[in-house]
């Protein structure tokens, strides 16, 4: 039997915020959704039972840290970065040139490429939109993503356009090596600053390439929010209407409420894992510092909506005595309560999309995140 074809199905609409499911050769997704954040083959602190009970329904795997660790053809050698990982889910792995671009000093970029050091033993390596797309086919990503350049904010609108139009050239290099399987997908990535004559003009040389998913990268790269929801205003309206969006590395609970209003459908951050190591939580209430003295004696779940097993089985008490402990665990059971609470409001976000209703929904998400506990 043959894979379906790659596809994005929309069950409802609000506005512009759109309820659908993406099916995949490694099963559906319902969007809108966020995607885990695996880089290394690991979503750091939780093991991928605990991932999936979550409700995630695809994760996140980055090209840059598994070709220099553990090597991409050690990857596909064993069976690919589902087996490898144990995700029988959807991946999507980013292409490394966003990944690169954060070494700073480095790397170096011409027309074909990136060369580019290690940060693990300063060895050279190469990435071009051949490369990424060959590397990404042997980890056996479900969604291939094209390799691009993601300039940092604020830059010249020049330095802006012509960065924009080297991605173009890199999109099209990336989907001429691209092999297409049934039930895998290649997305194309806006790039574009916050120019809307750029971001005009990326879609339309990405939309003439075509591709069976586009993202919105360049965003959330030191601009504010509200420049980040003016650039998706003046965006998504030009991207298809019958494919799946993407907005690449957001964010937190607000700005993806905001970006699935103005018609994003899929999302990845490390800020709900980060976070997680770091004493964070997310709550219905807002974010709480684990490590705060405040939560010595509180015998309270860190957020009483969450049916995690932070919140069902221990206090605020232990969690803080965990943390102030440098206990393992404690990492482990706060990125699964932030995991927990990610996927709980993707949930509540889309079943009022299909209630339509996420006006007043929306304005209750927010009330409650300015409260800052119960
Ligand atoms: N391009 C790629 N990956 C990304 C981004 C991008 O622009 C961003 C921007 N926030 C995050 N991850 N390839
Ligand atoms: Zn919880």
């Amino acid at each position: 039997m043959t894979e379906p074809k790659f596809h994005w199905t929309k069950q409802a609409q609000h506005h512009n915020a759109r309820a659908g499911t993406l099916h995949t050769a490694h099963g559906d997704v319902q969007t809108p959704t966020f995607m885990p954040v695996g880089t290394a083959g690991t979503v750091k602190a939780m093991t991928m039972d605990a991932v999936r009970s979550t409700g995630a329904g695809i994760v996140l795997g980055n090209t840059y840290h598994l070709m220099l660790r553990p090597g991409a053809e050690l990857v596909h050698e064993l069976g690919g970065l589902h087996k490898f990982m144990d995700w029988s889910g959807p991946i999507l792995t980013d292409s490394g040139g966003f990944q690169v671009m954060s070494l700073g000093d480095l790397r170096k970029l011409d027309e074909d490429g990136v060369t580019f050091r290690s940060h693990i033993d300063g060895s050279a390596h190469r990435l071009t939109p051949e490369s990424s797309t060959d590397i990404q086919y042997l980890l056996d990503a479900t969604i291939t993503m094209c390799f691009d350049e993601c300039p940092a904010l604020p830059a010249s609108y020049e330095t802006i356009k012509k960065s924009m139009q080297l991605s173009m050239r890199w999109a099209e290099r990336s989907r001429n090596q691209f092999k297409n399987r049934p039930g895998y997908a290649q997305f194309g990535i806006v790039q574009g600053g916050i120019e809307p004559d750029l971001r005009a003009e990326s879609v339309e040389a990405l939309t003439n390439i075509g591709f069976e998913g586009y993202a919105v990268g360049g965003l959330a790269v030191g601009e504010p929010q509200e420049q980040m929801f003016s650039t998706l205003d003046f965006t998504t309206p030009l991207m298809p209407t019958d494919k799946p969006r993407y907005l690449m590395g957001v964010g937190t609970p607000d700005d993806m409420l905001g970006a699935i209003e103005r018609g994003i459908d899929m999302f990845d951050c490390v800020m709900p894992t980060r976070a997680g190591r770091t004493a964070r939580a997310y709550t219905s209430r807002g974010t709480l510092n684990m490590k705060n003295a405040c939560h010595i004696h509180d015998p309270r779940p860190i957020d009483p909506e969450c049916d995690c097993p932070a919140c069902s089985k221990h206090s605020r008490a232990y969690l803080t005595h965990l943390f102030r402990s440098k206990e393992i665990l404690a990492a482990m059971l706060l990125t699964w309560h932030n995991i927990a609470y990610y996927q709980r409001l993707m949930r509540i976000i889309r079943q009022a999309i299909v209630d339509d209703n996420l006006t007043e929904v929306a304005a209750t998400l927010r009330a409650n995140w300015q409260k800052g506990d119960w």
